[in-house]
């Protein structure tokens, strides 16, 4: 009383909502096989505060979707929100946040560059003609988990690889190409030789097509399935490669394993696209702790949302659909990943053998868009 009179109502009230987050996580870990943590729960919190709409949330919490639906379907039973045509926060919810201490959501990117760090103003004319070219390119798959990015981040990655020094006069192996990445390197005209190696012989038909169009000669196409080595022949033969792996550790194992084994030697880069989507921080760790310890290497790039996804068309075929708390198609943009560039150094080694798995190529219990 006296002179701080709110003092007991303040302190009874932080307990409660320290309880409230207490339940929340408690009933999040009970049912998500994803870990979760206080911060995961802030993080869709002030997403909510940003957005209404179940894409965008994910987009912005940088949790993973399967988790973000967890969280949500929890604080509904909570009373703190409502999810009817779109997901908003309740009174109750507004109070929560409020006296917890969580902010909206900000996402002040670049505008120039979106974010990546590249300029594409000595790329104009090369992302003119890769729109032209890619306007009949093959649609994605859903078998393989294709989903391609948009050509300015496709264009990006020639200016970040060359920005590195890792196009120029380099042997540049390409490993799974649904971005149609090879085609952007043939417009360049950087490399000395490239290689191109999809599961998907529309993929592979349709580069070759392009580089006979091109007249591009210094470019070999192989439909081969990552689960099985590259043909020895490129066993140490590249001085650069760019993957884009479906995210699982073991997909993240075998692509990026053998794209390591395939350079040749020390000093040599690797580029791909992980994202927070599909990846708790808890792969991550054991992403980077598979790049750093069993791989050797060096990472020397992470480059927040560099590679924005266009929708696939699947949508509605996907676990995300199934997950999400309103059937609505995204309107906009909502997967991204981050951009990894790695380099080998003394007594980096990459990865070799066959694998012998099926569908856990492309599904673990994080993962939502197959
Ligand atoms: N299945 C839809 C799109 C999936 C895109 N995969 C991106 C993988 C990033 N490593």
């Amino acid at each position: 009383m006296g002179e701080y009179p709110n003092r007991g109502g303040v302190a009874s009230s932080m307990v409660m909502r320290g309880e409230m987050m207490e339940r929340i996580l408690e009933k999040v870990k009970e049912r998500s096989e994803i870990p979760v943590y206080q911060k995961s729960i802030e993080n869709v919190l002030s997403a909510i505060l940003t957005s209404e709409d179940f894409w965008k949330i994910v987009d912005l919490s940088e949790e993973p979707l399967p988790l973000v639906a967890d969280i949500i379907r929890v604080l509904e039973e909570e009373g703190l929100l409502k999810i009817e045509d779109s997901i908003k926060l309740t009174e109750k919810g507004y109070e929560f946040v409020k006296e917890y201490g969580i902010s909206k959501k900000m996402d002040d990117i670049c505008e120039c560059c979106e974010g990546r760090g590249v300029s594409l103003k000595n790329y104009k004319d090369l992302l003119e003609k890769f729109k032209e070219i890619v306007k009949n390119r093959p649609l994605p798959k859903h078998e393989y988990d294709q989903g391609f990015v948009t050509p300015e981040c496709t264009v990006s990655r020639i200016a970040l690889m060359n920005s590195r020094g890792d196009l120029f006069n380099k042997d540049v192996l390409v490993l799974g190409d649904d971005d149609l990445t090879s085609i952007a390197l043939m417009l360049s005209n950087l490399p000395r030789k490239i290689v191109v190696v999809d599961i998907d012989e529309r993929l592979i038909n349709f580069i070759k097509e392009v580089a006979e169009q091109l007249n591009y000669k210094n470019i070999e196409v192989i439909t081969l399935d990552l689960r099985k080595p590259l043909p020895e022949k490129y066993s140490r033969a590249f001085d650069t490669f760019i993957t884009d792996p479906p995210e699982t550790v073991y997909a993240i194992k075998t692509f990026i394993g053998r794209g390591i084994s395939a350079l040749k030697g020390e000093r040599r880069a690797g580029y791909f696209g992980i994202t927070r989507r599909e990846s708790s921080l808890d792969k991550w760790r054991e992403i980077q702790r598979t790049l750093i310890n069993e791989f050797n290497v060096v990472i020397t790039d992470i480059i927040r949302n560099f590679n924005h996804y266009v929708n696939w068309g699947y949508d509605e075929e996907t676990r995300a659909w199934k997950l999400a708390p309103i059937k609505k198609k995204p309107k906009d943009i909502w997967y991204k990943s981050y951009m990894f560039r790695i380099e080998t150094l003394k007594d980096s080694r990459g990865f070799e053998e066959e694998v012998d798995i099926g569908d856990e190529l492309y599904n673990d219990a994080e993962s939502s868009t197959t």
